[in-house]
């Protein structure tokens, strides 16, 4: 029986050692240690041994199922990760395939300059507000002390909606609606940014549509001089240091005495290019002192109070900012020319 368990044991690893795959490692399984396999046919006639060789051979039986079933499990585990990195290799991702770029979006240049303005304002003690675009006659004229009939309306063409209605030329209306607001015994300090309209003919400064910001500051002994300090501290805050400014006389219904801010043209550094109509400066804000008319009819005593005003052309301030040479690319949507600012 002896000889013919070791013969078992011989034959069993003989074929594990040769076997190349799952199915028939389990068929070795079943034909030596299943439940009518050889050494269990073997063990089974170990009833017809002496009691003295029964132990000998019980032991000798277990050692060789234990060294059939180790081999048989380290062929398993073998066989099995064969497998397993066959698979991987089949189903191998190319890592390497270069990803498809998904586009992020970023702000319009031209909000990111009125942010920035907003903030430069805000930092000086200004709130921010609001005011329609859609404007009656009597805030965008009559207000600002513009009566009907007032030759100084040809100023600003206008799309009327009704004879009443009409979408606002400037952001000068929200001077007057935030006046009214406080009532004429409180100190006013805003900024106003939105959007307006002019019959305008588009070239590379104009736009029939366009954006304003406009500044209001009215409280006791407001001067000329504040206005003024104010406006350079934008400038040189917005521009740097070594861009000049000038201040030029000039006439606005509802400020007195009127200027207009030009600063020197940053694309051609003051020689004259298409931007600054070969001037060298290029105009970027109307100011000046709150008309008394206007204060008056805003319910302020303009013997008490006085103000000063401007409205700003943010696209202009862009366009100077970054060189920009046709104001028609707010407008255009070419994402080529946008997606240089996203960083900006
Ligand atoms: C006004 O609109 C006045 N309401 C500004 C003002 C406010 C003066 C408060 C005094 C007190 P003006 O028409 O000049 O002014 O326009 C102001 C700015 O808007 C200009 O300096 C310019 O930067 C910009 N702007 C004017 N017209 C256009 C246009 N068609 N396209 C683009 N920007 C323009």
């Amino acid at each position: 029986m002896k000889e013919q368990l070791e013969a078992i044991q011989q034959e069993a690893l003989e074929k594990i050692n040769t076997v190349d795959n799952l199915k028939e490692l389990q068929e070795i399984r079943v034909a030596y240690l299943g439940k009518k396999g050889s050494l269990t046919s073997v063990l089974r006639g170990m009833g017809q041994l002496s009691k003295e060789e029964r132990p000998i051979v019980g032991e000798m039986a277990n050692r060789i199922r234990e060294a059939i079933t180790a081999s048989l499990d380290e062929k398993k585990e073998a066989l099995e990760k064969e497998a397993l990195e066959k698979q991987l290799e089949a189903e191998a991702i190319d890592i390497t395939l270069p990803g498809r770029p998904t586009n992020v979006g970023g702000p319009h240049l031209l909000t990111k300059i009125v942010e920035e303005i907003e903030d430069l304002f805000i930092g000086m003690g200004y709130e921010v507000r609001e005011g329609p675009e859609v404007e009656t006659d009597y805030f965008n004229f009559e207000a600002l002390n513009l009566p009907k009939d007032h030759p100084a309306r040809d100023m600003q063409d206008s799309f009327y909606i009704t004879n009443e209605l009409l979408l606002r030329t400037h952001t000068s209306p929200v001077q007057a609606r935030t006046m009214r607001k406080y009532g004429g015994n409180q100190p006013v300090k805003m900024i106003c940014p939105g959007k307006v309209y002019r019959r305008d003919t588009d070239d590379a400064t104009h736009s029939h549509q366009f954006t304003q910001i406009e500044g209001l500051y009215v409280d006791k002994h407001v001067r000329m001089s504040d206005l003024k300090g104010t406006l350079d501290r934008f400038a040189k805050k917005m521009f740097g240091e070594e861009r000049k400014i000038r201040l030029r006389p000039s006439f606005f219904p509802f400020t007195e005495p009127s200027v207009e801010m030009d600063i020197s043209c940053k694309v051609c550094h003051g020689d004259g290019c298409s931007v600054c109509k070969q001037t060298g400066w290029i105009e970027i804000l109307g100011a000046g002192m709150v008309h008394p008319n206007v204060l008056e009819m805003a319910g302020y005593d303009s013997n008490e109070y006085t103000g000063f005003a401007f409205g700003m052309g943010p696209e202009r301030i862009a366009m100077l900012k970054y060189g920009i040479n046709d104001i028609r690319h707010f407008y255009t949507n070419d994402r080529r020319f946008l997606k240089q600012y996203h960083q900006a």
